[in-house]
């Protein structure tokens, strides 16, 4: 399914992805769900890197709350398990997705923030997790997602108490990784899917799909899982070049930043 409500631009190797429902502060229908998942499933086959963000003065206002009728359990366990395949394509879709923040990040607009692999917020970002007082809980994959960047006890808080972040907060919270001034977030994001784009795959691959495994293994597992990858990229040709590269002086050194 598509939706007006979703734009897809390709910048090179970058596809920037747009919510575009601002009128609704970019709420998510059932078919802008579906439209995401449509999106990242299917991006071209050159894109190396994503960016999504969304128009207007929030990012997104969470689910579509004019679409929650009365459920019975079973079409709300498909509704949920649909968000799930919808944000498991840009977690584990063919690309690593940098989130441009800004404004509301709420509810599942949090959810999907947090199935990306890097969150870039402005100085207008706020977090929050209003299910509580709608009186629902999340349903996007937010109670295994979000506990990883903040921890049980902050979840727990927001949900509880309605508690809200800014965008400081946020940030030293571990909502974002990075902190930018008003209407920057994007230029910022943009920037780093280039960055990142000019990585071997292989290690793109790693990140997205090996590294957030072992953090989730036992260590035992995860010392073997991470050799099985590191025997794996280091094969590549592409790895073997890059290295040789450095030790003939043709790439660039580590600097201080
Ligand atoms: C919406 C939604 C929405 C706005 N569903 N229509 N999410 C929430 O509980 C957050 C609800 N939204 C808000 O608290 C505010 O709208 C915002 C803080 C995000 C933005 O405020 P503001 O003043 O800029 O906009 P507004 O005037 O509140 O909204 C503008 C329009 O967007 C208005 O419609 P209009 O026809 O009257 O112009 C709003 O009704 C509409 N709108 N947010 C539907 N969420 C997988 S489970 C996930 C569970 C959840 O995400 S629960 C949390 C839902």
């Amino acid at each position: 399914m598509t939706s007006s409500d979703l734009q897809t631009e390709i910048r090179g190797a970058v596809a920037i992805v747009r919510l575009t429902r601002g009128a609704k502060r970019n709420a998510l229908s059932d078919g802008l769900v579906a439209a995401i998942r449509d999106a990242f499933q299917n991006l071209p086959a050159d894109v190396r890197a994503a960016v999504i963000d969304g128009e207007g003065e929030h990012f997104c206002a969470g689910l579509d709350l004019s679409e929650l009728k009365e459920r019975d359990a079973g079409a709300g366990l498909h509704h949920s398990r649909m968000w799930h395949a919808a944000l498991e394509q840009v977690q584990h879709g063919p690309v690593p997705v940098v989130a441009a923040l800004h404004g509301a990040v709420v509810g599942g607009g949090l959810e999907l923030a947090a199935s990306c692999h890097i969150r870039v917020a402005d100085e207008t970002t706020f977090y929050a997790l209003p299910e509580g007082s709608r009186g629902i809980f999340v349903g996007g994959g937010g109670s295994v997602r979000i506990p990883r960047l903040i921890g049980v006890a902050r979840m727990t808080d927001m949900m509880l108490t309605g508690r809200v972040y800014n965008a400081q907060d946020g940030e030293r919270a571990g909502f974002a990784q990075y902190l930018v001034p008003k209407g920057e977030a994007l230029a910022k994001a943009i920037a780093l899917a280039e960055r990142i784009a000019q990585n071997a795959p292989l290690t793109n691959y790693a990140l997205m799909h090996a590294l957030p495994r072992i953090a989730d293994q036992p260590a035992d597992h995860g010392f073997l899982t991470e050799s099985l990858m590191a025997a794996i990229a280091q094969s590549a040709p592409e790895a073997k070049q890059r290295v040789q590269n450095f030790l003939e002086g043709r790439a660039a050194k580590v600097s201080k930043g």
